[in-house]
């Protein structure tokens, strides 16, 4: 039997860490001491800390349980007496590769085991959760495994640096000194992501440059893929489309031409000789000006299949996004994807994983779940999450996006029946699928923070929590989020539950209430404005979303207008058909309705509407509030950060509110009602406060 690898051999190799303020830079790993009691309960668990694997992954796993437990006030005594954890590698059914099974016996011997490295790294990562949420581990017996099989950050990184929807400073990724300079960041990055579970990381925008499939730039993803390994996290690229052409000298870039097939095999070897764990490519084609295999006549599968093709005898995949619309369709976007990718159902390779975003226009505060989830048995179909908040307030507002991932997780498709879940056709339980997957577009950058805000690193965690398993309850995750960020004193979590939970809905009441959509500013899209019209195509303007006119408001889906209804299943569509049976939190989304229609609660839609305004400010006031009670429990830097965010989020719902309300009375010209304040400006004024400078904007 080979010796036993103990964390205190381990000790010499811990990196230093160097003492900062507390800004935010560890965030879910900070873990502080835990209460007196349960800190010795878990030092005597973990007297001695041992493995049976050895590989590098094994060590960073015993690494990581040493550091934790420090971390947590229970480092463990040397020489003392008391429990083992050991971590081992065994054959165990219950789990699959990736999974990891923890049990804690009364003689006080703990088992962290798996069938490879990287679950004895995710179950140390769950232990240390338990411990730091202030779980019972004296006796466990749990197994887990992930149910989405990639689980990927898509960042919309370019190579010279800028971030597009980036609200957290630059891009970590340092092509200008790679390969020979390997930021720290890189490692921090990776463990941060390993400790939810996130094994795979495209690191390009989708807006993708040919230069990041040249030689110079391949060796530098080799570098950064060197530093992700060892947490189990692959490394993919987004391609463009015409890099035959562009890089390669090519006349075309039709997947149908033998020899643009050819350089791909050649361009995918020669990766694959740098990289031999490379994930494979991410797509935007034909999409917002991008080239694809449209441009010759060609479908999305024949397009997406010629680059399987190249990238499967290396075990890689394409993930290719259904984000499409044309700017010569005059058909309702939201039909757009649906209709073009629907009809190639059973046609994409089985590496092919057809990338479909929550809902069918755009990241928006609230989309009904995309068509495409309910309609494509015979493909893999991923989901594409935002993290990054484009529509949800960027990097000051605090609308916790877990809310958002479960809501379109949970919605029903009907596909099969009840309890058709979005969650079972992207875990691939609904239609028998292997190859799954959950993508999320990074919102990282190299701000001491990560994400712009301390609460934004909560959407991170979330998305990865979820992409383990997507059932979990966003409230579990809230909670478990803010008792590692800010310690688990049940005050300060209960309360940063209590406003993270309901803060999403705040945003969408005081920017796109009853199902709106699409109203945001042009280009950047931050602040309101529902009155812009000029724009060249019709669907970068907010008038085509809402279509508010002297009589009423929202856009007609339903058989008498575009009929996007009926791409959902027909007990779906029946519902959707008549707006009494619409969830009313989307009832704008598929009906134009008068100003007077009849809410369920009696009042006039018009008043609804002001009274979903007015909310949203109230409910952001009340967070102001309820943090404000944290002063005495939170450090001085993430709670001054903070409250001045808050302050900023206060101050904005009233402009979304006041501009949305101004601008909608210039139309119907009714009266708020009673109760509600008038807006502080008139429309004009809102109409001239212009963001040139804002962040994020390509
Ligand atoms: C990367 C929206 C964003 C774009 C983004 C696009 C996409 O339109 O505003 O910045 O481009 O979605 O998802 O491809």
């Amino acid at each position: 039997m080979r010796p036993l690898l103990t964390a205190l051999a381990l000790l010499a190799l811990m990196p230093q860490t160097v003492a900062h303020a507390e800004d935010g830079h560890e965030l879910w790993l900070r873990a502080s001491p835990l209460p007196a009691p349960q800190r010795s309960a878990l030092r005597h668990q973990a007297t001695r800390l041992q493995t049976t694997a050895h590989g590098p992954t094994a060590r960073l796993a015993l690494a990581e349980l040493q550091r934790g437990l420090a971390r947590l006030g229970a480092t463990p005594a040397r020489g003392g007496k008391g429990g083992t954890i050991t971590l081992e590698l065994v054959q165990d059914s219950r789990i699959n590769d990736e999974g990891f099974h923890i049990t804690a016996r009364p003689d006080g011997q703990t088992v962290i085991a798996a069938r490879r490295e990287i679950g004895l790294l995710y179950g140390v990562f769950h232990y240390l959760r338990l411990a730091a949420t202030g779980a019972p581990l004296a006796t466990l017996d749990l197994a887990s495994s992930p149910r989405v099989q990639l689980r990927v950050l898509n960042h919309w990184d370019n190579l010279d640096g800028v971030v597009e929807r980036g609200y957290s400073g630059r891009s970590i990724w340092d092509w200008w000194r790679l390969p020979d300079w390997r930021d720290t960041l890189y490692t921090e990055y990776a463990r941060a992501n390993a400790s939810l579970g996130i094994n795979g990381v495209v690191v390009n925008n989708v807006n993708a440059k040919s230069t990041s499939l040249t030689a110079p730039y391949i060796a530098k993803l080799a570098a950064i893929a060197g530093e992700l390994r060892p947490w189990g996290i692959r490394v993919y690229l987004s391609a463009r489309w015409t890099a035959p052409m562009e890089i390669g000298g090519l006349k075309s870039a039709d997947p149908l031409d033998p020899a643009v097939a050819a350089w791909w095999r050649a361009k995918s070897d020669e990766i694959y000789a740098a990289i031999p764990d490379f994930g494979g490519f991410l797509v935007k084609a034909n999409s917002e000006g991008q080239p694809g295999p449209q441009d010759y006549r060609r479908s999305h599968a024949e397009g997406a299949n010629m680059l399987a093709a190249a990238v499967k005898p290396h075990g890689g995949v394409v993930m290719w996004r259904a984000f499409v619309y044309a700017h010569d369709n005059p058909d309702d976007r939201a039909k757009q994807a649906y209709n073009d990718f629907q009809p190639l159902d059973g046609q994409f390779a089985d590496n092919v994983l057809v990338q479909v975003k929550n809902g069918a226009i755009d990241f928006q505060p609230r989309e009904p779940f995309h068509p495409l989830f309910g309609a494509m048995p015979k493909t893999n179909l991923m989901m594409e999450f935002q993290i990054t908040k484009e529509y949800v307030g960027q990097s000051t507002h605090l609308t916790y996006l877990g809310t958002l991932f479960s809501e379109t997780l949970q919605a029903d498709t009907q596909a099969k029946g009840t309890g058709s879940t979005v969650a079972k056709v992207v875990d691939g339980t609904l239609d028998g699928h292997r190859l799954t997957g959950m993508a999320g577009v990074a919102n990282i950058g190299a701000d001491r923070d990560w994400s712009g805000s301390i609460f934004n690193q909560a959407d991170w965690y979330a998305f990865g929590r979820l992409a383990w398993d997507p059932e979990l309850s966003p409230e579990t995750i809230a909670r478990e989020w803010a008792a590692q960020t800010f310690g688990p004193a049940p005050k300060v979590v209960n309360t940063v539950t209590t406003i993270m939970m309901p803060s999403r809905e705040a945003a969408v009441d005081y920017m796109t209430p009853l199902g709106l959509a699409h109203v945001m500013g042009t280009g950047h899209h931050y602040g309101p404005a529902p009155w812009v019209s000029h724009l060249a195509r019709p669907e970068w303007n907010p008038v085509y979303y809402h279509k508010a006119d002297a009589q009423g408001i929202g856009f007609d889906r339903s058989a008498k207008g575009s009929n996007a209804i009926s791409q959902y299943a027909p007990p779906i569509a029946q519902k959707l058909s008549d707006p009494a049976t619409t969830d009313e939190r989307q009832l704008l989304w598929f009906h134009h309705l008068p100003w007077d229609y009849r809410l369920k609660n009696g009042e006039a839609l018009w008043s609804g509407m002001v009274h979903h305004y007015d909310a949203g400010v109230a409910q952001v006031a009340r967070m102001q509030v309820q943090w404000d009670s944290l002063q005495p429990y939170i450090d001085k830097e993430r709670f001054a950060k903070t409250q001045a965010f808050l302050a900023i989020q206060r101050r904005e719902a009233q402009w979304w509110r006041d501009a949305s309300i101004a601008y909608f009375q210039s139309v119907n010209h009714l009266d708020l009602p009673s109760g509600s304040a008038k807006p502080a400006h008139d429309l004009d004024w809102y109409k001239e406060q212009n963001l040139p400078y804002a962040p994020g904007n390509p």
